[in-house]
């Protein structure tokens, strides 16, 4: 880059340069032509959407050229491709990120200020693609974005949703959802591809023919018939020249007028087939993990899914050629069970459209899959009754019967006379209704299985799939998850990062999250333990602004400690054992007004599926407490609530720069990794959690004595369920428990209504099937203990620069990095920057 005086001066000529050009002069140029040529406005005019949306065309601009210059060289060199098959990305706003990735994040802002343009007001009024519900589309989002900075080729395939995930309101403390209308100004990101293109079947029937060379064939004759169009998003890496795929399916009617329809007067008829395609991408299923037998699911998961391997068939066929060597093109990973139909899909193609035989395509398919398993939840684990399929996929019902039939025989033959387990691990569930199991789908027809953490891997191994386990262990991994820090510290936290890279001297830890443990060496250093703190108290005060204007509450980030629990509400997840908390503190508060205590903020932030009762309820909860608190002048002065509404990607970068306790306080087992954990800990929280998921490695990279443990673990959990768990004796057994409990159910917080949170007080009592008061007493002795070492500030900086200088391994580089060379086996092509 120029230097400054010269740069100013410098006028952009070129057309090329100021489509490319990274100089600030450039950007200036390219910036006012984008306004003028693409938005029609000149600066007096425009609309802060205009400004938004010139400053996305002006850096989408410098990302297409090293995208097609991508695409051309892993075209030439016929690079192995990752596809990675996920139903939801939940990707969070791009032009920050985009800025950040292509180096130019600074001197885009100078030449904003140069232009007069208020530069975070622009990066605000982007609209988020809310394209998942939680951690598995945020996982996606995050290794779309390692692995073009590791700089393996890929596609990521998904459903271009016209309604992502619902905005969250809060009226009167309740959840109230709003449609998520992200496209309706438009999406400034993606590129419309409507030459790529493919048809998708449903229902009919199959008919079963010899082919001329009298080789036995079906044929699918479906009743309906729609087409999926491409939607381009290019995924630029950090500090390199690799730009990936994002290629996102959307639904339409293969003609989208019935003339004849039209002709005999029935208006509304003509239009129906165009509307009811379109139905199949309009919308997310908002519930984090599936609800059984919804139609409409399985249409887009189908949907999604054969766009994807047609679009790959074709791909392989205009590059490399023969089908036979489709498996060295590509390997495909399965996010989740959710594009688990794609097995028999492959197959389905292979055989019927290109005449490869059952055990070449077999092979094929086998070779090509690997599947990631992201919970053990029973109710998360998909199936589809038959009859459902039979209606809707019925040559797919087929061919999983026929690789159910091998496959079982394959079992007979080595477990002689085990009808049980052959019962237990066939791919129709016969008992009650026959459904199909799309776990055991995704196992059989993949070549690799892994779990998202090291608990969640084993557990997989001794429960979920242990016959599988027993019949191959070979095949199964574990890669546990990671984040991306270029989001979720570099935009998210640029105060942090900016020290970071003072005290290191250098930024390649961005791309080299290992070497922040270059920071131990200062965690005494009381100045760099001042200025940690200062960063910390900037980005508190930033969130106490958000947060006042957003949700009405008044916090002090000067004096307060900021304890954050931001993730979907699920039983499971312990949001209620927080809010017991809580109400200790309150109570002793009450009891005794001079206790002296370290002032908290208790911040919540997340979305509740839509049907699930309990879940909203608890967002109820945590509201009334906060009301009853905050307006308390005898503990206000202490103890604050306050709910973030619509937890989104967006509202999380602003969680996580500001938090100095995590809460990670899932009953152990039920979470299989979580990823918060990981954004908070590398933003300098402190994380109070049960050996679950990834906290587990969390606390053995940071070290024991810098993370709160509490509770007990998977198999102490495992010994009382067994034992016949009793909620009532430690409801009975504990005085304060049984006091906060009945406090809830006194109508204290609800307006002296008795009944309003009675359910969850009663299930708590009664069934409190995640063990909240099993682990109550050691989280409130743990959470004393939190409060002590609080205030010794040099103690818990210390502590907090530990964690963030131990996070190397949660970067989902490292991720990535696993599943290329252990999974994929697949090499890194470079592409400079
Ligand atoms: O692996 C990513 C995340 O996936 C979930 O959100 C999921 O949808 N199953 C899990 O609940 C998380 O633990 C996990 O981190």
């Amino acid at each position: 880059e120029a230097p400054a005086e010269t740069e100013t001066e410098a006028p952009a000529t070129s057309h090329e340069h100021t489509r490319t050009g990274m100089s600030k002069a450039s950007l200036k140029q390219a910036y006012i032509d984008n306004l003028f040529y693409i938005q029609g406005r000149f600066r007096e005019v425009a609309t802060p959407h205009d400004l938004y949306m010139a400053a996305a065309f002006t850096v989408r601009d410098r990302m297409l050229e090293r995208w097609v210059k991508s695409a051309q060289v892993y075209k030439s060199s016929r690079a192995r491709t990752v596809c990675y098959l996920s139903a939801e990305y939940l990707l969070g706003p791009h032009l920050a990120n985009n800025l950040v990735n292509l180096g130019i994040a600074e001197v885009a802002q100078r030449a904003g200020e140069e232009l007069d343009l208020d530069f975070k007001a622009i990066l605000e009024e982007e609209e988020e693609p809310g394209l998942g519900n939680g951690g598995l589309g945020r996982l996606a989002a995050c290794y779309m974005d390692s692995l073009a900075t590791v700089q393996i080729p890929a596609i990521g395939y998904g459903i271009r949703y016209e309604f992502g995930i619902f905005d969250q309101i809060i009226e009167d403390g309740w959840q109230v959802e709003r449609s998520d209308t992200w496209l309706r100004n438009g999406n400034p990101w993606e590129i419309p591809r409507p030459k790529i293109s493919f048809p998708v079947m449903y229902g009919g029937h199959t008919e079963h023919y010899r082919d001329q060379a009298e080789r036995p064939r079906v044929r699918w004759i479906p009743d309906m018939v729609i087409s999926g169009v491409a939607y381009d998003t290019p995924v630029l890496g950090y500090g390199v020249g690799n730009v990936n795929l994002l290629r996102l399916w959307k639904a339409e009617a293969t003609e989208s007028f019935d003339f004849q329809t039209f002709n005999v007067g029935d208006y509304y008829g003509a239009v129906h087939a165009k509307i009811e395609a379109e139905t199949i991408s309009k919308v997310l299923y908002p519930n984090d993990d599936p609800e059984a037998g919804k139609e409409l699911r399985l249409k887009q998961q189908y949907f999604f899914v054969s766009c994807s391997i047609q679009d790959m068939i074709r791909l392989h066929l205009n590059t490399v050629g023969p089908l036979e060597t489709f498996h060295e093109k590509f390997v495909a990973q399965l996010n989740d069970t959710h594009p688990a139909i794609a097995v028999a899909e492959l197959m389905r193609l292979l055989m019927d459209d290109h005449a490869v035989t059952w055990d070449d395509a077999w092979a094929t398919t086998r070779a090509t899959f690997c599947y990631t398993n992201h919970t053990l939840l029973p109710e998360a684990l998909e199936t589809w009754s038959v009859a459902l399929f039979e209606r809707l996929l019925p040559r797919h019902l087929e061919i999983i019967y026929e690789i159910n039939r091998r496959f079982l025989d394959e079992v007979r033959v080595r477990y002689l006379g085990d009808e049980e387990r052959v019962a237990r691990m066939s791919l129709i569930d016969e008992a009650g209704g026959r459904r199909i199991r799309m776990a055991h789908l995704a196992v059989v027809g993949s070549r690799a299985v892994n779990g998202v953490a090291a608990l969640h891997s084993e557990l997989i191994k001794t429960t979920l799939l242990k016959d599988f386990y027993e019949m191959a262990p070979e095949r199964f991994h574990n890669v546990t998850n990671g984040v991306t820090p270029r989001r979720f510290i570099v935009v998210s936290n640029p105060r942090l990062a900016e020290l970071i890279t003072e005290v290191c001297g250098h930024d390649r830890w961005i791309r080299d999250l290992d070497s922040l443990r270059e920071l131990e060496a200062h965690a005494d250093d009381p100045k760099l333990q001042a200025r940690w703190r200062e960063v910390k108290t900037a980005a508190k005060r930033d969130l106490a602004v958000w947060l006042k204007r957003h949700a009405g509450v008044l916090l002090d980030p000067q004096t307060m400690m900021f304890d954050i629990q931001a993730k979907r509400l699920h039983e499971y997840k312990r949001q209620h054992l927080n809010v017991l908390h809580i109400i200790r503190v309150y109570q002793r508060l009450k009891q005794n007004p001079n206790l002296g205590m370290v002032p908290r903020a208790f911040i919540f932030g997340g979305k509740a599926a839509p049907g699930y009762y309990m879940a909203k309820l608890m967002i109820k909860l945590i509201n009334a407490v906060a009301e009853v608190i905050n307006n308390d002048p005898q503990v206000n002065g202490y103890i604050r609530v306050a709910f973030m509404p619509d937890f989104n990607v967006k509202n999380g970068q602003r969680l996580y720069p500001a938090a100095d306790l995590s809460e990670q306080i899932s009953l152990a087992g039920k979470e299989a990794s979580g990823t918060g954990n990981m954004k908070f800990s590398m933003n300098g929280a402190l994380t109070v959690g049960t050996l679950d998921g990834a906290n587990i490695e969390i606390r053995e990279e940071v070290g024991a004595e810098n993370f709160f443990l509490f509770g007990m673990t998977a198999e102490e959990v495992r010994r009382k369920q067994d034992e016949g768990y009793r909620p009532w004796d430690y409801y009975h057994g504990d005085q304060e428990l049984k006091s906060d409990i009945d406090l809830i159910a006194s109508g204290l917080f609800s307006h002296g209504d008795t009944n309003l949170f009675r359910p969850l007080t009663e299930h708590l009592i009664h069934q409190d099937p995640f063990m909240v008061l099993a682990d109550y007493r050691a989280y409130l002795e743990c959470q004393d203990r939190i409060s002590t070492v609080y205030d010794r500030p040099a103690e818990w900086d210390r502590m907090s620069i530990l964690n963030v200088a131990r996070m190397g391994k949660f970067s989902s580089d490292r991720s990535i990095r696993e599943y290329a060379e252990r999974i994929w086996s697949i090499e890194p092509q470079p592409l400079g920057a």
